[in-house]
């Protein structure tokens, strides 16, 4: 029962398991095996994100929120009034540097999260509603596509789409394209989109920010093993797996895989899928690109979206970039 009349959260769920582990089913019985990341997170995997987005190697949350504390200001003069709809929004917590700017130039606050784990985005829209008095919150669980689907017009004159942390990356350059289309469907000429994208640098500061020395990362990723246990009545043994991430030079991305420690046989049952391993075979989970400031900009242009501006950090290891449609 939602009884804040400030708060509404819809869930769209896909319609049964087993058509949602279709991706599942097709990923591990190809070879190489792969799985989506979008698996990586149920609402414990969603907490393990929370603790890498603070651990000391992984620079993406601390140096976009340093960009965001210096020039939110800017991108509320910029778009004025407008509804922000933030996709991957977790905790919510950099989107506040933003509401904090609306706010203080007295613009109404209208905030739209979209998130796939539904703990996480209840628990930071009673947070938020709490912290701003003014703030009315749709939220919609869900993944992205079905949720851009879903949006209704906008409350107030315009709508920002927020895709920050760097989500992009975990797109292939095709998946890209598609999410720029759906992107420009859920906004009307004028709307607004901000991009956060993890630039070029040294595998030496990339490699260790994916694999921590307090393990986290690890954790995150064998997490997606007990999320499809769940998910599927599996049996996979999160002991016989081992975390592995590595900076991919020629195709600027992080992989990131978990292998298999010896020959062993995992069902999930729910899928009617028995699956053998090899000792030291891999399950590709994740890539994690990592951009180049004009490539993307130029993208966007394909999709109508033309750059405003672009925001970044003193040692330029990511942009924010404002674009309209
Ligand atoms: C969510 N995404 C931007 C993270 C990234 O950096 O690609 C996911 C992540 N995977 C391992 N560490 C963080």
């Amino acid at each position: 029962i939602q009884v804040n009349p400030r708060l509404k959260i819809e869930t769209f769920r896909e319609k049964c398991p087993v058509a949602a582990g279709e991706d599942v089913i097709k990923g591990l019985t190809q070879t190489p095996k792969t799985l989506p990341s979008k698996y990586f997170y149920d609402d414990h995997g969603s907490l393990l994100f929370e603790k890498i987005c603070a651990l000391p190697e992984y620079y993406v949350t601390r140096t976009e929120t340093k960009i965001l504390q210096n020039y939110a200001s800017e991108i509320a003069h910029l778009t004025g009034p407008c509804e922000i709809v933030e996709l991957g929004s977790g905790s919510s917590t950099k989107t506040r540097i933003l509401l904090d700017a609306y706010q203080e130039l007295g613009h109404p606050l209208h905030y739209l999260p979209i998130d796939i784990s539904g703990g996480i985005l209840e628990q930071s829209a009673y947070s938020l509603l709490e912290d701003y008095p003014t703030l009315h919150i749709h939220g919609i669980v869900s993944t992205y596509e079905t949720a851009l689907k879903h949006l209704n017009a906008s409350p107030l004159p315009a709508r920002m789409i927020g895709f920050i942390g760097s989500t992009l990356g975990n797109l292939k350059p095709d998946e890209c394209h598609i999410f720029f289309s759906h992107i420009v469907e859920a906004l009307q000429p004028g709307d607004y989109f901000l991009l956060g994208a993890d630039l070029h640098k040294p595998k030496s500061i990339l490699e260790p920010a994916y694999d921590d020395s307090q393990g986290i990362t690890a954790q995150f990723n064998l997490n997606m093993l007990r999320h499809l246990n769940h998910l599927f009545e599996g049996d996979f043994n999160l002991q016989q797996f081992e975390h592995l991430a590595f900076y991919n030079e020629t195709d600027h991305k992080i992989e990131m895989h978990l292998k298999s420690l010896r020959s062993q046989t995992v069902e999930l049952k729910k899928l009617n899928l028995t699956l053998e391993f090899t000792a030291g075979e891999t399950i590709h989970t994740e890539i994690s690109r990592k951009f180049e400031i004009q490539q993307i900009q130029q993208e966007l242009l394909d999709f109508g979206l033309v750059s405003l501006h672009t925001w970044t950090d003193e040692n330029q290891w990511l942009g924010l970039m404002l674009c309209q449609l």
